[in-house]
């Protein structure tokens, strides 16, 4: 049954308990977004402060080679990483029209009947590793974020095959393998930078947690006033994420950043062909400081629906974090404490987006 958009328990009930999602709400028509959708100003982005990321993609065909173009590109993912936090990677390996076909892909997966999609709702998914939903943990929220996702967790290939949704499994798969190979050559360049030399059991245990998403955006008539998802870091090691040609993420900067600050948001362009690489919380910890992982956020338009097909590559869960030795050999001063990722994530788990609230839970002197 169709909502009753002035009331909040009905939109509630429609979009996030029958599972709807924003999919259904904009389908059933309307023109003004319902009042649990608007963001307090201080959490909206705004345009007017924000400028276009500058920096050019990096070609990774070159990191494949020994010597002069090795060490350019692996300065340049070094670079990045330790200002933005966020870069764009071409020439990545993973193929062009795979890329392609996952953007068809989570156009067409939300576009299903709502019976294809409400089974993976949490509280009657088949597989506690495949989730289907609607903003963050909309009970916690204040304001709800405008998009639906579907979440899934990567065990192995034959749980991924029984149990993810038969429309997206397999285009995820050859995503999520070939897309681990560029994490995994990434952070052989990032803890070599730190005089790490990372053998396979060491990133195996880094990267030992694989979630892969699709989101949907649909069209928003009042973007200025909603956000698709709002400030976080991601809680991982490395993201990659797909983004499509309509743009919208952005990365907020901040006094602690060694970047020149023009804008209070940066975005990072839609480049055909690339794939955005950024660096979220574990990295930070380990690399004690040095890598930075942003706060980003995505901004709706009213003019078209938009899909982002995201991996997030975590440590283990039962992983020991705590600044690398060899980091602390140099630095003296740890800025964060042991902890287990798996407590981290908990943490996470239980509180609404706050953009970088969480790392206080790693941080010394912050409790
Ligand atoms: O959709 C995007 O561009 C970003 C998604 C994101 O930041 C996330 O899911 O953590
Ligand atoms: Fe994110």
């Amino acid at each position: 049954m169709a909502p009753n958009l002035d009331d909040a328990n009905s939109v509630f009930e429609f979009v996030v308990k029958e599972g709807n999602g924003i999919k259904g709400l904009v389908d059933s028509g309307l023109s003004k977004v319902p009042g649990v959708y608007v963001q307090p100003p201080n959490e909206r982005i705004d345009k007017e402060n924000s400028i276009k990321l500058e920096l050019p993609p990096i070609d990774l065909s070159k990191l494949d080679g020994h010597g002069h173009g090795h060490d350019e590109v692996a300065e340049q993912i070094v670079r990045a990483a330790e200002t933005l936090g966020f870069f764009q990677v071409i020439n990545h390996g993973v193929p062009l029209h795979l890329l392609e076909s996952l953007k068809d892909t989570a156009h067409k997966f939300f576009g299903l009947p709502l019976e294809r999609k409400a089974v993976y709702l949490a509280p009657v998914t088949p597989s506690p590793t495949v989730k289907y939903g609607t903003s963050y943990l909309p009970e916690k929220e204040k304001a709800l974020g405008w998009k639906d996702y579907i979440l899934m967790q990567y065990t192995d290939d034959d749980e991924a095959l029984r149990y993810w949704p038969e429309e997206i499994r397999e285009v995820l798969l050859e995503y999520l393998r070939s897309s681990i190979v560029v994490v995994k050559k990434l952070l052989k360049v990032l803890l070599g930078n730190l005089g790490v030399k990372p053998d396979d059991p060491m990133i195996d245990v880094f990267i030992g947690t694989k979630r892969v998403a699709m989101i949907f955006y649909p069209t928003c008539p009042n973007p200025d006033l909603t956000v698709g998802i709002g400030r976080h870091s991601d809680i991982g090691m490395l993201t990659v994420l797909l983004q499509d040609e309509i743009g919208g993420l952005y990365v907020k900067t901040d006094e602690g950043m060694d970047y020149e600050k023009k804008a209070e948001w940066i975005e990072i362009p839609s480049v055909p062909g690339a794939l955005v690489i950024n660096v979220a919380d574990m990295l930070q910890v380990l690399s004690n400081g040095k890598y930075k992982s942003a706060e980003h956020a995505v901004r709706n338009t009213s003019t078209n629906s938009r899909v982002s097909v995201p991996i997030f590559t975590m440590p283990l869960e039962t992983a020991k974090m705590t600044p690398l030795p060899q980091v602390m050999e140099k630095d003296g001063i740890a800025h964060y404490k042991e902890f287990v990722f798996g407590d981290y994530m908990n943490n996470i788990h239980e509180n609404a987006l706050d953009g970088k609230r969480l790392l206080n839970f790693a941080k010394i002197g912050q409790n």
